[in-house]
C-alpha cells in the first residue's frame, strides 16, 4: 500500500489496519458515521475493516477480539454496552492497540472518549420546545437507558422537568429494536391514544423521531403535536419539511464529520502524536422554519448553510488530509 507523503510512522508506509466495532444495525446517523470514518480512513491510507453491529454485546466482544486478532493499529467502538466491554478492551490496550469510543464510556483513561456535546445537543433543542411551547405543556419522551448519548440527554430532560414544574411527563415509551421506527411507532401508537393532551414529545435520536411521527400520522393528531429530537439526515429533512409534519425542531452534528474525527483522533494516537482524551461534537439546531426559509433540502446544502455543522476542528495535524 502507498504510504503519506510527509507523513509520520506507520503513515509514510501504508498498510496500516484499524477496526471500527458498532453495536447498532440501522438508522440514518450509523450509516453516515461509518461513510465519514470509511471517507477518512481512505484518506489517511488506512484500511479501515467495518464490523456492523447487531445490538448484541457477545457479538461486539466476539468482533473487537477478531480486530486484535487481524492485528490492527487502532480500534473505534461505536457505542455498545460498558460492562461487556471493559476486558477486551483492556486486552486491545495491552497489545498495544489505540481505542477510540464514540457514545459509549469505558472509564479507562487510556481511552480516547469522543461523543456530540449531549447537554449542548439537548439543552438547544428544549430551548426550542419552551420557545415554541412555554413553559407548560403536557409532553411525551422516548428513552431507553443504558446508551451514553441517550443517558446524558436524559439528565438535561430531568433538570428541565425539575426546573419548569408545568412541563409533565405523561408517557414515555422507546426501544432499539430494528427497525427503531416501527418498532418506537408500535409503542407510542397507543401512549399517544391514552394521552390525549400531548401536545409535545422529546425524542431525542431521529430514529425515535421517525417512530413517534409514523403513530401522530397513524392518529390523525400530526397538526397538534409537535416533536423535539436529535440528529439529522437527508431523509429527516424531508421529513421535517412534508406539510403537517408534526417534527419541527432537531438538534445534531454531522455524523459523517463525528465519524472522520474518531478516525483521525485513532491516527493521531498511532503516530504517537498528542491527542485529547476527551473529543466532544459540537451540535447545531436546525428548525423546520429555518429549513424553509433557506430551502435546505439535504445534508450538504445543510452543511454549506451552517459552516459549524459541516467540519469539526477535532484531532487535526498538518499532515491529516480531511476527508467526510
Ligand atoms: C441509541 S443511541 C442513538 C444516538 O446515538 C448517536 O449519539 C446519535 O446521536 C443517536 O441519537
Amino acid at each position: 500500500a502507498a504510504g503519506l507523503k510527509g507523513a509520520p510512522a506507520p503513515f509514510d508506509k501504508g498498510g496500516v489496519k484499524a477496526a471500527l466495532v458498532g453495536y447498532i444495525s440501522g438508522g440514518d446517523f450509523f450509516r453516515a458515521f461509518d461513510s465519514g470514518a470509511q471517507k477518512q480512513a481512505k484518506a489517511l491510507g488506512i484500511d479501515l475493516r467495518t464490523f456492523p453491529g447487531k445490538e448484541d454485546a457477545a457479538l461486539q466482544r466476539e468482533q473487537i477480539q477478531q480486530a486484535i486478532n487481524l492485528g490492527v493499529k487502532a480500534i473505534i467502538i461505536d457505542h455498545g454496552q460498558p460492562e461487556a466491554l471493559k476486558d477486551v478492551v483492556q486486552k486491545a490496550l495491552d497489545a498495544g492497540i489505540k481505542v477510540v469510543a464514540f457514545d459509549v464510556n469505558l472509564n479507562n483513561p487510556k481511552v480516547i472518549q469522543v461523543e456530540q456535546s449531549d447537554k449542548e445537543l439537548a439543552g438547544a433543542v428544549l430551548a426550542q420546545a419552551i420557545k415554541d411551547n412555554g413553559k407548560a405543556f403536557k409532553a411525551g419522551y422516548v428513552y431507553v437507558p443504558g446508551f451514553a448519548p441517550l443517558d446524558r440527554r436524559d439528565a438535561v430532560w430531568r433538570e428541565l422537568k425539575a426546573a419548569n414544574p408545568g412541563i409533565v411527563e405523561k408517557a414515555r415509551w422507546g426501544t432499539v429494536a430494528a427497525p427503531v421506527p416501527t418498532s418506537v411507532a408500535a409503542q407510542a401508537t397507543p401512549a399517544l391514544r391514552a394521552n390525549p393532551d400531548i401536545t409535545v414529545v422529546f425524542a431525542p435520536w431521529d430514529e425515535f423521531a421517525r417512530g413517534t411521527k409514523l403513530a401522530a400520522k397513524e392518529l390523525g393528531i400530526s397538526k397538534k403535536l409537535r416533536i423535539y429530537s436529535a440528529d439529522v439526515s437527508t431523509a429527516d429533512i424531508r421529513e421535517i419539511r412534508e406539510p403537517d409534519s408534526p417534527w419541527v425542531a432537531t438538534a445534531a452534528t454531522n455524523p459523517a464529520v463525528v465519524g472522520a474525527a474518531t478516525v483521525r483522533a485513532a491516527a493521531l494516537a498511532v503516530a504517537g502524536q498528542p491527542v485529547p482524551q476527551q473529543i466532544a461534537i459540537k451540535p447545531v439546531l436546525i428548525t423546520r422554519s429555518d429549513l424553509d426559509k433557506y430551502n435546505i433540502k439535504t445534508v450538504e446544502e445543510l452543511s454549506a448553510r451552517l459552516p459549524a455543522f459541516g467540519r469539526s476542528d477535532a484531532a487535526l495535524a498538518p499532515w491529516i488530509p480531511v476527508a467526510h
